[in-house]
């Protein structure tokens, strides 16, 4: 398998619960490495951007009330598969269906708040990551 690298947030639910390092634990127990992170309190129109493909759905307001409403920690996670796997250990985007096991089964409370974010395709990664780190913020390990 190839090695990957994909974007991913601990979002400001998770944040706010003090999880965020028993959710990198997650990463770094599972062959996934941290190769560049940051925290930041995004504002509406970061959030806006980076959730531009949701803006006609109905939850799109309640999604970046959400998302503004504390910090987050974004982070580039590289590994060999790391979109699909860094996907599987997220679990369901509904907690109440994610699988035992699943970050969003141990932190997270509902749809709306659930704790973290995962590029879903390469496609998404190169945007997502592009869209939050520059070339020279990524560490080559
Ligand atoms: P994902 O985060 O599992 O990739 P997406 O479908 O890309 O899920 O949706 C982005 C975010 O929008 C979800 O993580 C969730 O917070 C929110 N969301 C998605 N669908 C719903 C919904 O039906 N109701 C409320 N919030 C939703």
């Amino acid at each position: 398998m190839a090695v990957e690298r994909t974007l991913s947030i601990v979002k400001p639910d998770a944040v706010g619960k003090n999880v965020i390092g028993k959710i990198y634990d997650r990463f770094e127990s599972n062959g996934l490495q941290i190769v560049a992170a940051k925290m930041v309190r995004l504002s509406e129109e970061v959030a806006g951007g980076f959730y531009a493909e949701h803006k006609e759905r109905p939850f799109f307001p309640a999604l970046i009330e959400f998302m503004t409403s504390g910090p987050v920690c974004v982070q580039v996670l590289e590994g060999e598969g790391a979109i699909a796997k860094n996907r599987e250990l997220m679990g369901a985007t509904n907690p109440q269906e994610a699988d035992a096991g699943t970050i969003r089964a141990d932190f997270a409370e509902s749809i709306d708040a659930n704790a973290v974010h995962g590029s879903d395709s390469p496609a998404s990664a190169e945007r997502e990551i592009a869209y939050f780190f520059a070339a020279s913020d990524i560490c080559e390990r």
